[in-house]
């Protein structure tokens, strides 16, 4: 029901309080997020229609034009408005309050909105084609590189008010014992947001300073070390923020509990701690940077950051498990996976994003950040394949998914043509990974990113990367239509969508339970007996099925990481 009462409704789905100026706030963020994530959108189909190099669509100038864009548009604009979406959302929620300040609020908004707008100009005026990085001596017009500083400072002072709204929380005792995992992991997100917009601030200031040709040009080098700690740290911001986002819609689709909530918390902490080390890997081949230097910051206390994510990938599907076996899906190793709910967009973007993330973002990240073998893939397409199978198929499908849930719950209509909605996730999960791929294995073979035209020089690469470079077309253009998919279901929704004002909102679709413990079967699928010693141990360790998936998961692992150096010592065969 909307009561309305001191500035707040109680959601009628899950009864969740809900500030109304918060409401108001996370609606703008989130209506903005998805203006850019079309921009970004309609960007990447023309670039995936230039890197598949038959059909080579933009001139050269305008390739350049759209991947700065495009970067811009969805690591940063898409990624940030709906991140501080997400931080009104979970604070004011989760933690019955209301926001600290509505003023803040506004503040924020405009200035990121404003930065924004700016950039998009000036890039499309033609006036900063210096692509997302911006690396020095390369340089744009002052107006892009004052629009980014705006973007920056907006969203530090949206998540100084997610603070502020915490502490609110705290002083007005809304909530008892520890915060909820999931505010939990938001603070983690929030936290090292602050480091990293500083970082941005610390080069974007002094660059905009040069542009307007009031002091002399900052290093390029120190520009490109201090750039990586924004460009870098902000994925962690994005990580954690998936990862919060896989925890609740875990629980939102099957009724997942955290395993061990101390476990979780403690692997955010890692992300805290050891994540700025890793932004070195974008710097392993800066021939002004010792090696000692790379080795020791891709090393050791590195991988305590690649640990926390292998936490959060056992510990999301084993809650999945464990709740599925606890509702009666006990059938051999993967029943409960099969009897998930795969027909709701929720779950399935969700654990598409999980795997994907997993399988091709994880394996992919930590081979390609090793110094050594780093040598053979520094900026050919194995690099955006990495990157696309994260931030795309990671983060942005986990975002859609969220949305399949935050839309109806807060503009309170049922979202529209919902078999489209259900098909939505496995359209742009499948199309990101073929494309990935195909940027994967044309990379393998030498094939460049950033490239408008990687035969100027007479055709030097045969048939297997041309096919593979089809592959980054074809599956860029089904990535593009499942990405347009979710846009135009959801702003129909937000236009058309059926109202249900003070109802609950449709289920999209959640496990019925069965009767616990079907009589023929052990959880693990084995005929059962009388004191067996394989049904104690299945019950002592509820988690088979993602045991068996994480084995996998070492394994193509351990595979994929040798084949690396094999392919390294390939370079320099000793004979
Ligand atoms: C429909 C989905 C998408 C498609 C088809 C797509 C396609 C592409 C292509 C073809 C490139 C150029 C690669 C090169 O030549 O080096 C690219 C670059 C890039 N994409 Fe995407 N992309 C998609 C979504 C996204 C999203 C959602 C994000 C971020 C959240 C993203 C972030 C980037 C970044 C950071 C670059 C590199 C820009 C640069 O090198 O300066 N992409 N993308
Ligand atoms: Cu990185």
């Amino acid at each position: 029901m909307s009561d309305n009462k001191n500035g707040k409704r109680i959601c009628a789905t899950t009864g969740l309080p809900i500030c109304l100026d918060a409401e108001f706030f996370v609606k703008c963020n989130a209506v903005l997020a998805v203006v850019f994530l079309l921009i970004g959108g309609i960007g990447a189909l023309l670039l995936a229609l230039t890197r598949w190099q038959t059909v080579h669509l933009l001139p050269v100038d305008w390739f350049y034009r759209i991947l700065t864009l495009h970067g811009l548009n969805m690591l940063i604009f898409w990624i940030l408005f709906f991140e501080v979406a997400i931080l009104y959302f979970v604070a004011t929620s989760l933690l019955n309050v209301k926001l600290a300040s509505v003023k803040t609020a506004w503040v924020s908004l405009i200035m990121m909105f404003v930065g924004a707008v700016m950039v998009d100009v000036t890039i499309l005026v033609g006036q900063a084609d210096v692509m997302m990085t911006s690396y020095l001596p390369l340089l744009a017009h002052p107006a892009f590189y004052l629009g980014i500083i705006l973007v920056a400072v907006g969203t530090l002072i949206g998540v100084i008010l997610y603070f502020a709204t915490l502490h609110k929380a705290k002083k007005e005792k809304t909530y008892q014992g520890s915060v909820p995992l999931v505010v939990f992991g938001a603070t983690a997100a929030a936290i090292i947001a602050v480091v990293t917009l500083l970082h941005g601030a610390i080069v974007m200031i002094p660059t905009f300073l040069h542009s307007m040709g009031w002091i002399a040009q900052p290093d390029p080098l120190w520009y490109r070390m201090t750039w990586w700690g924004l460009g870098h740290m902000s994925q962690q911001v994005n990580v954690c923020a998936m990862v919060s986002v896989w925890y609740l819609l875990g629980a939102l689709t099957t009724g997942a509990k955290p395993l061990n909530e101390t476990v979780c918390r403690g692997a955010f902490l890692l992300y805290i701690f050891f994540i700025n080390l890793a932004s070195a890997h974008h710097l392993l081949v800066d021939p002004a940077i010792s090696a000692g230097w790379k080795i020791w910051n891709t090393s050791y206390a590195m991988y305590l950051a690649v640990l926390a994510s292998m936490i959060h990938g056992f510990t999301v599907p084993a809650s999945v498990e464990v709740a599925m076996r606890q509702q009666g899906y006990v059938k051999g190793l993967f029943g409960w996976l099969t009897a998930a709910p795969w027909k709701n967009p929720g779950f399935s973007a969700f654990f598409l994003s999980l795997v994907i993330f997993g399988f091709g973002g994880g394996i992919t990240g930590v081979t390609l950040g090793t110094q050594q073998i780093n040598i053979i893939a520094h900026n050919t397409l194995r690099i955006p394949g990495h990157f696309h199978v994260t931030v795309v198929g990671g983060t942005t499908l986990a975002f859609m998914g969220l949305a399949f849930y935050v839309v109806p719950l807060l503009f309170q209509r049922e979202y529209i043509f919902k078999p489209l909605a259900r098909l939505q996730p496995y359209l742009f999960g499948i199309g990101i990974t073929v494309m990935a791929m195909g940027m994967s294995f044309a990379g393998s073979m030498g094939v460049s990113r950033r490239s408008w035209d990687i035969e100027a020089a007479g055709s030097i690469y045969g048939p297997a990367a041309h096919l593979f470079l089809a592959a980054v077309g074809i599956g860029g253009v089904l990535a593009f239509l499942g990405l347009l998919l979710f846009i135009l279901l959801t702003v129909g929704t937000l236009l058309f969508g059926r109202s249900i004002v003070g109802k609950p909102m449709e289920s999209w679709g959640t496990p019925k339970p069965l009767a616990v413990g079907e009589p023929e079967h052990t959880p693990i699928g084995l005929p059962t007996g009388a004191g067996s010693p394989a049904l104690a141990m299945a019950e002592a360790h509820p988690t088979q099925g993602t045991m068996v998936l994480a084995l996998v998961f070492l394994l193509s692992f351990a595979v994929y990481y040798f084949a690396n150096w094999k392919a390294l010592a390939d370079a320099w065969p000793v004979r």
